[in-house]
C-alpha cells in the first residue's frame, strides 16, 4: 500500500527513539555508522523514557517521554528523520498503550511537521492483522483485523502516518514486523521470524529509500510458509537473506494449545491476553 509526492531532507540528526529497549540496542550501532557514512544526517540521536543501562551505546541521549507533547517537540528540534521504535511493545491494559502508542506517535508526528522533519520508519507490528488465521497469506494492502489494544494502536500509528504525509508530506515506512530475535524461538517463529541482520537491513532501507511516500510492508525473512507477502519490498530494496528453516526440529513442537485462538490465528500468544476489567 503506498502514495507518494515529496522530498528527502539533509543535515539533520538522526533520531532514534526506543533507544533503551530490544531493538534500539541492535539498531545502535548500525545507525551509528550510517550516521558517519551519510551526509544526510549530521549526528545520531538516542531517546527512552528510561535511562539506557549498561553497554557503549553510541550517540548523544536525550531522555524524553513520548506522552509529553512540549518534550517531543523539544526533541525533534534539529532531527531530519526518526526511527521511532520506542512505545508498548506488548498486549496489555488500554492506559499505558494509549499513552505510548496512541499520544507517542500524535506527538511525534505534530513535533515532525513543526520542526520540519520529513522521514518517520515507524515501529508498526504483525499485530495490526493478528486475528487472520495462519493458513491465510496476506499483505499490506488486505484489510486490518488486529488482535488487541497494542495492535490497534500500532493501526492508529499508521492511519496518523498517512494523515501526515497526505496534508503535511512527511513521509513514513510502516514497518509490521514479524518476531525480531536473534534465533526463531517456537513454532509460531518459523513463519514470523525476522532476523537482526534482516532487520537492520529493513530499517536502513525504509530510511534512506526515496521518495517513499506513505508505505506500508511487512517485516519478515525469507521463511518457508511465511503468512505476509513481499509487497512494497521492491519500493525500498529489501531483500531478505535469512529463513527459519534450520530451526525446524529444535522448535517445531514448542506450539500453543492446539484449536486455541493463539495456535489458529497469526497474532499467537497475544490472542491469550486479555479482556481487561476497567474497574
Ligand atoms: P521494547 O519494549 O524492548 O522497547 C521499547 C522501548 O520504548 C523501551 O525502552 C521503553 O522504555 C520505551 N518506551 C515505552 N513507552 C515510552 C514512552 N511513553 N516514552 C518514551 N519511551 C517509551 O520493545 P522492542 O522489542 O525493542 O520493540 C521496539 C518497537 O518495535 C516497539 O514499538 C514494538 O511495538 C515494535 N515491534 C517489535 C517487535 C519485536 O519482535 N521486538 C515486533 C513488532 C513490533
Ligand atoms: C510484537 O509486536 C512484539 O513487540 C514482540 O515482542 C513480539 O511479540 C512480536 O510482535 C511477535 O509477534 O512475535
Amino acid at each position: 500500500m503506498q502514495h507518494n509526492h515529496t522530498t528527502t531532507s539533509k543535515g539533520g540528526d538522526l533520531l532514534l527513539t526506543g533507544a533503551a529497549g530490544n531493538l534500539g540496542r541492535v539498531l545502535n550501532g548500525p545507525l551509528a555508522a550510517l550516521c558517519g557514512d551519510d551526509e544526510r544526517y549530521a549526528a545520531l540521536r538516542l531517546s527512552d523514557r528510561v535511562e539506557l543501562g549498561g553497554g557503549s551505546l553510541q550517540g548523544v541521549y536525550r531522555p524524553c517521554d513520548l506522552a509529553d507533547a512540549a518534550a517531543v517537540i523539544e526533541l525533534l528540534r534539529g532531527v531530519s528523520a526518526v526511527v521511532h521504535m520506542g512505545g508498548i511493545s506488548m498486549e496489555g491494559p488500554f492506559e499505558p498503550i494509549c499513552d505510548a502508542n496512541i499520544r507517542g506517535v500524535v506527538n511525534l508526528y505534530e513535533a515532525c511537521r513543526l520542526n520540519g522533519c520529513r522521514r518517520v520508519v515507524f515501529a508498526s507490528s504483525n499485530h495490526v492483522t493478528g486475528c487472520y488465521p495462519r493458513d491465510q497469506h496476506i499483505g499490506p494492502s488486505d484489510p486490518f483485523r488486529p488482535d488487541g489494544y497494542y495492535g490497534a494502536s500500532k493501526l492508529f500509528g499508521e492511519g496518523l502516518a498517512s494523515m501526515y504525509f497526505d496534508r503535511y508530506g512527511v513521509e513514513t515506512v510502516c514497518l509490521r514486523l514479524g518476531s525480531v530475535t536473534r534465533e526463531p524461538e517456537d513454532a509460531r517463529a518459523l513463519a514470523t521470524w525476522l532476523s537482526h541482520s534482516d532487520f537492520i537491513a529493513l530499517v536502513k532501507a525504509a530510511l534512506t529509500a526515496p521518495d517513499v511516500g506513505c508505505l506500508t510492508v511487512y517485516g519478515v525473512s525469507n521463511n518457508e510458509g511465511r503468512w505476509w507477502n513481499s509487497e512494497g519490498w521492491a519500493r525500498i530494496g529489501y531483500q531478505p537473506q535469512d529463513f527459519s528453516l534450520p530451526w525446524v526440529e529444535q522448535i517445531s513442537a514448542k506450539r500453543f494449545e492446539p484449536g486455541s485462538a493463539m495456535e489458529r490465528l497469526q497474532g499467537g500468544s497475544f490472542l491469550g491476553i486479555g479482556p481487561f476489567d476497567p474497574r
